[in-house]
């Protein structure tokens, strides 16, 4: 009857979650799908009231954001550290207010966890690591020459990809000899390697730490006259559709996978948090890796 409706919906209206999320920026593939799959999931339908905020790779940006949140009074916020340092300030500010806070995709560099509930993404030291296993394995008894396209500066993923490649090659033949950010993006990534072309003839890998910057790489070394994936091999983190379409097509050789689709899991954490349950700290989303005949066979029904 008409009153046990009209209970419902106060029931349900209640239960709407006020969420504020402050993505990164819009600087890749990887970027949009995550932006998608955080939309996509945190809608009204599924009860939530999401406010989104994109800012454009800039850390005072987000902060500008997490603060509004905290003034609009929302029931928890999320977001993605564009670099690990620098949050306990505003981490604080929430905490004071009662706002619980969700870390997804990047981690921040603190020494007190309790300014955060969970931090749900992919372990970027293994993905670095498996890109460096890979890479070791190309080695042709002759030494081997490995430039390195790196996220952005401060960035969790930059940071780790860094490291687990640097620690996997390490005792190797492998010598990275240069490294320079191209801050995730095609057009920096391109840059950066015209720049390693002029310098240097002896490029035997790129390793960029996404697919964007690697495409970049690729438009490079084209101009350049050389073939990429034959003359320079090219192994990339991500595995979104135009990367995995360049690595069917023979241009890059090796993708490790990074998963963009945290919507669900946040949804999932949000619900709980808000619900004063338990959750857990770290959720650790899994990563495959991809050569050109897998990629060729996962393209027609990849998401992103
Ligand atoms: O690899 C890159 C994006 O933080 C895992 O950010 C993410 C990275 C991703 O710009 O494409």
């Amino acid at each position: 009857d008409g009153s046990t409706g009209a209970t419902e919906e106060a029931m349900s209206g209640d239960e709407t979650i006020a969420i504020g999320f402050s993505q990164v920026g819009a600087e890749s593939g990887w970027r949009a799908a995550n932006t998608k799959s955080i939309q996509d999931t945190l809608t009204a339908e599924n009860g939530f009231d999401l406010s989104f905020s994109d800012a454009q790779q800039k850390q005072e940006n987000q902060i500008q954001a997490i603060r509004s949140y905290i003034a609009q009074g929302v029931d928890v916020i999320a977001f993605s550290p564009v670099v690990e340092t620098g949050w306990d300030p505003v981490l604080q500010e929430a905490k004071s207010a009662g706002i619980p806070v969700i870390l997804t995709d990047r981690a921040v560099d603190s020494e007190d966890d309790t300014l955060y509930e969970s931090f749900i993404g992919s372990d970027f030291v293994l993905e670095g690591e498996m890109a460096g296993e890979w890479a070791a394995e190309q080695y042709d008894g002759e030494g081997y020459k490995v430039v390195e396209l790196q996220g952005t500066t401060g960035s969790a993923p930059a940071i780790d990809r860094k490291e687990g490649f640097g620690s996997a090659i390490e005792g190797t033949d492998l010598e990275i000899i240069d490294s320079q950010t191209g801050n995730f993006t095609r057009t920096e990534g391109k840059q950066v390697m015209e720049g390693f072309l002029q310098k240097y003839d002896d490029i035997d890998l790129v390793f960029a730490h996404n697919d964007d910057m690697g495409l970049g790489a690729i438009e490079a070394i084209e101009a350049a006259g050389l073939t990429p994936g034959e003359d320079i091999k090219i192994i990339t983190i991500d595995a979104v559709k135009d990367g995995m379409t360049a690595l069917s097509e023979g241009k890059i050789n090796y993708i490790v996978e990074c998963n963009p689709l945290l919507g669900p899991d946040l949804a999932e954490i949000a619900q709980k948090v808000v619900a004063g349950e338990e959750v857990e700290k770290r959720i650790v989303v899994k990563d495959e890796a991809f050569d050109q005949e897998a990629a060729t066979e996962a393209l027609p029904t990849r998401e992103y």
